[in-house]
């Protein structure tokens, strides 16, 4: 009967022919295999102070790190916790420990010490590599047996300086040899954290396959997705810790030469004169930023014409966004890829191709190439055909191996014939272009950084004075989501809206801070005592909060 199933299915493929992908190799092989042809290039750019490093840098310093890894005792499988801004330093670390067969779990620098500490604790980090001003945050996770290492200058006297890695010899400098590490393409590389379609936020294990192929699916090829080579500047603002940057600036930047600038944080009059200074030629940006350009007075002041290619993602633009900016960068082709932390893209704009298709404004881009979509109707379970709404699937050797012990979670979410359920909703237009419509799933998503309301719930549930609570999403203007919170007060409490939103704001990043409070006698409930989001957004929607 499966096999009936199967021959049935409406799968959707890319436009672009498949193509070989060597995914058999170790990430660190696969990312500089053509090494040799651009070597003397620059490979990073340090924005704000001009630092260069050339590929050949990058190659060696990543080496003698790794050879430092090994030095201070990590091993194969071990976890190392980047708590970085963006900065050579990341690019650096995250290189070395992929290339000893280690996994790096990245985290938000802005993260408050409670959920750093979650995600070190879930994903037993051994080693912590951040900076000096950032160590208050974690220092206590050391009476855990934890390390911490500073990569830059005034070390604090309890850590590590970022010297003990870079200060061996060039004999040393190829560890994996030396110890015969033997890397399995399904060995993990990266483990980022995301909620997923549900709860808490889990750690997503991506391996070097998954990563190889998703790299190849943008780049590779006679005809690669998105086409920018070793004479192209790719901006990256965007933050590190999350695979969009991670996956789709940097690796896929490493993998054809291309030069990655890198800005620690966006700041829009600075991030104007970076791409006229730079010549930035690929703008990776998410929908705010996007907003910001459009909203700039500043824009007519700097020289924009170096950029040809500008990909948003993350969250949904806008088609009037997408119409405004466009007139604001006269060379550039703007388009949209839409991914998953656990999927990598999953679309993007064949626009963006040597050899580029026509595609629409709003859409999402065709399916990444070496990959199938289909549609599922949500009641039926059956595929749809086009232009017909329903749960996006994705199937490929890029998706995660699964979710970091949570077998349940990772069977709910991949089912047994390897399709990934994305939790969003949309439809394959007659050109192939996949538009989301809905997001099904209870994410929230604020300037295209994930809240997960379990968390927010979770924290919430814990104040004496609150009996029952529910967070949803609420659209906004320049987040384009907030997180909002239904809340049952405990009897005789008269616990305030701003007491609420101070409780939770103290013990989150600033972006999962509760936007609005809105009292209720009960949460809806399906008699499993799942939480109804789907009423409450529509009380939101039709104004009716009580
Ligand atoms: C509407 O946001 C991401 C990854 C984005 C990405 C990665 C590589 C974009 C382009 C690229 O090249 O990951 P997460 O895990 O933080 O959030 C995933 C969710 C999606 O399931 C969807 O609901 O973010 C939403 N999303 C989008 N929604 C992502 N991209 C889009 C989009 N339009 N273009």
């Amino acid at each position: 009967n499966d096999q009936k199933q199967r021959s049935i299915d409406v799968i959707f493929r890319s436009k672009l022919p498949d193509i070989f992908i060597p995914s058999h190799l170790p990430l660190n092989d696969y990312i500089f295999e053509n090494i040799s042809e651009f070597a003397a290039k620059p490979c990073l750019v340090n924005g704000p102070t001009g630092e260069t490093y050339s590929y050949a840098d990058v190659h060696a310093t990543s080496r003698k790190i790794a050879a430092g890894l090994q030095k201070l005792g990590v091993k194969q499988h071990d976890v190392v916790m980047l708590l970085l801004p963006n900065s050579p330093e990341l690019v650096f670390t995250f290189l070395a420990v992929s290339f000893i067969g280690a996994i790096t779990t990245a985290v938000n620098p802005f993260f408050t010490p409670a959920e750093i500490s979650k995600q070190s604790k879930a994903s037993a980090a051994k080693l912590i590599v951040t900076e000096s001003r950032y160590v208050d945050k974690v220092k206590t996770l050391q009476n855990d047996g934890v390390s911490i290492l500073c990569t830059d200058d005034v070390i604090p006297e309890c850590c590590l300086g970022f010297s003990e890695l870079t200060q061996y010899g060039e004999e040393e400098h190829n560890p994996r040899v030396n110890l015969k590490i033997k890397i399995s393409p399904d060995d993990v590389v990266a483990l980022p954290y995301s909620s997923g379609t549900t709860g808490l936020p889990k750690g997503v294990m991506l391996t070097h396959k998954g990563l190889v192929t998703s790299v190849a699916q943008q780049v590779d090829g006679e005809n690669p997705n998105i086409y920018f080579d070793r004479e192209d500047v790719v901006l990256c603002v965007l933050p590190m810790f999350h695979m969009f940057a991670l996956n789709t600036i940097v690796l896929c930047s490493l993998r054809v030469g291309a030069t990655v600038l890198i800005m620690r944080k966006f700041e829009i009059g600075l991030m104007l004169e970076q791409i006229q200074r730079y010549k930035v030629t690929v703008a990776m940006v998410v929908p705010p930023i996007v907003l910001a350009i459009v909203k700039s007075q500043e824009t007519e002041k700097y020289d924009l014409s170096s950029v040809r290619i500008i990909k948003s993602g993350a969250a949904p633009l806008g088609k009037e966004l997408e119409d405004a900016i466009s007139a604001k960068f006269p060379n550039a082709k703007l388009g949209q890829g839409c991914g998953m932390t656990e999927t990598g893209p999953i679309a993007m704009s064949l626009g963006f191709a040597k050899h580029p298709f026509p595609f629409k404004s709003g859409g999402c881009g065709t399916v990444v190439r070496n990959a199938e979509i289909k549609i599922v109707d949500l009641d039926t379970g059956d595929s749809l055909p086009r232009n017909k709404s329903g749960e996006i699937y994705i199937r490929g050797h890029q998706i995660m191996k699964g979710y970091l012990n949570d077998p349940v979670t990772t069977a709910s979410t991949i089912d047994k014939d390897g399709w990934l359920h994305t939790g969003d909703f949309g439809f394959i237009d007659d050109d192939d272009e996949l538009f989301i419509v809905d997001r099904l799933k209870e994410l929230i998503k604020y300037k295209g950084f994930q809240v997960a309301p379990a968390e927010l719930e979770s924290l919430l549930i814990a104040h004496p004075h609150i009996n029952d609570v529910a967070v949803v999403a609420m659209k906004e203007q320049d987040a384009g989501e907030v997180p909002v919170a239904f809340v049952v007060r405990s009897k005789d409490s008269n616990i305030s809206e701003e007491e609420i939103i101070q409780f939770v704001s103290k013990q989150v990043v600033f972006y999962k801070r509760i936007s609005t409070v809105f009292f209720t006698d009960s949460i809806p409930k399906a008699p499993s005592g799942k939480i109804l989001r789907k009423d409450l957004r529509a009380r939101l929607a039709n104004r009716l909060m009580k």
